[in-house]
Formats: structure tokens, C-alpha cells, sequence
């Protein structure tokens, strides 16, 4: 599908972290994704999370999600995000799940379904993991997941009956951020 670049796309991005200064980075994130050129920015809440199919001993991720507008390509948004990761202190190489300082993973791009070498919108495990869900239902419930026929809510709410104990443990889990 070709993108219409001419128009700007509302965006969504997961961030989330669990090594670091996570306050300092998520707050640098935010600027640096405003003068990167992402515009009306809107934050969800901010979550503690329990490691999901990470190396033992793992720490507790902060997980937040965020809304904007974007100008330009997915390919580019990518590559402002991955810089933001790298002078948050993350190797570009790095091992699946490993822990990191800063992890920015975009999630939708308008209502487009875009498949690069490098980059999947929607994002691959989105849809299944309730570490994102929760933080994108706070800026984005009514979001229809391109491809699918249901909201992130409806997702959310599905999800979160599978597997009611770690919904509550997540929900009940908001941090404040200074
Ligand atoms: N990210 C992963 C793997 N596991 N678990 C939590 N709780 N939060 C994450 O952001 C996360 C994860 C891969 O990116
Ligand atoms: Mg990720
Ligand atoms: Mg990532």
C-alpha cells in the first residue's frame, strides 16, 4: 500500500523501558520526538510491568504509550525513534528483549498496514501483549486496529478476560514520573 505523505498521520508509539534514569529518558523522548516533528503529542498513564518473555532476572519495566502527528515517511519516523534510543544510551545491535534503557516501538501509523524489511505497522505483538494495550486504551481506545475489526479497547478488553490477574496487577501499577 502506498502512503499518502502529503497529508500528516496520526501515530502511535509504545515507550518503555526498564534499565536507567527511566524518567529522564521517557522526558527526553518527549522533546526529542516534539523537535524531531511529531506534533500534538498526548502521553497515557505510566505502568509497571512485569518482564513478559525476557532473560531471567529481568527488572519491572515502566511501559507508557503515546498519540501524535507525523509529516513524513514510516521509514523516517523510524529512524528518529532509533536515534532517540541510541543516545538514550541503547545499542542499535541488540539482543531481543534484552534490557534496555529506552525502547520505542511504533505501533500504528494512521490506519495503514506497512511490512518493510525492517519495520511491521501495525507493531507484530501489539495486539497480544497487555504491556501495551493498557497504556494505548488510555490515548487511543477507539483506535480500530488496522486489519482487524476491533478497537485497541475491544482487544484490551479481550485480553484482559484471558488473563484477568496480570490486567489488575498492570492497572493497578500507575507511577508517577517526575
Ligand atoms: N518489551 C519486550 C519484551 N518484554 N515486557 C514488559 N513488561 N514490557 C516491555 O516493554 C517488554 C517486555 C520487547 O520489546
Ligand atoms: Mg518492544
Ligand atoms: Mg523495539
Amino acid at each position: 500500500m502506498t502512503i499518502d505523505l502529503s497529508e500528516k498521520q496520526r501515530i502511535a508509539i509504545a515507550i518503555g523501558a526498564n534499565t536507567g534514569d527511566i524518567s529522564a529518558n521517557f522526558r527526553i523522548t518527549l522533546k526529542e520526538l516534539e523537535a524531531g516533528g511529531v506534533g500534538n503529542i498526548r502521553t497515557s498513564k505510566f505502568y509497571r510491568t512485569a518482564p513478559v518473555d525476557c532473560p531471567p532476572d529481568s527488572q519491572d519495566f515502566i511501559n507508557g504509550a503515546l498519540i501524535g502527528t507525523w509529516g513524513g515517511s514510516p521509514e523516517k519516523l523510524l529512524e528518529l525513534c532509533k536515534n532517540i534510543e541510541e543516545a538514550a544510551g541503547r545499542p542499535s545491535i541488540h539482543e531481543k528483549s534484552s534490557s534496555r534503557p529506552l525502547d520505542l516501538d511504533i505501533i500504528f501509523f494512521g490506519n495503514k498496514i506497512h511490512r518493510s524489511e525492517n519495520l511491521t505497522i501495525p507493531h507484530k505483538e501489539a495486539a497480544k501483549r497487555l504491556f501495551v494495550l493498557v497504556p494505548l486504551a488510555d490515548v487511543a481506545g477507539g483506535w480500530l486496529f488496522p486489519g482487524k475489526n476491533l478497537s485497541v479497547k475491544n482487544i484490551l478488553d479481550n485480553l484482559a478476560s484471558a488473563d484477568r490477574s496480570a490486567y489488575i496487577s498492570i492497572i493497578s501499577s500507575v507511577v508517577t514520573l517526575e
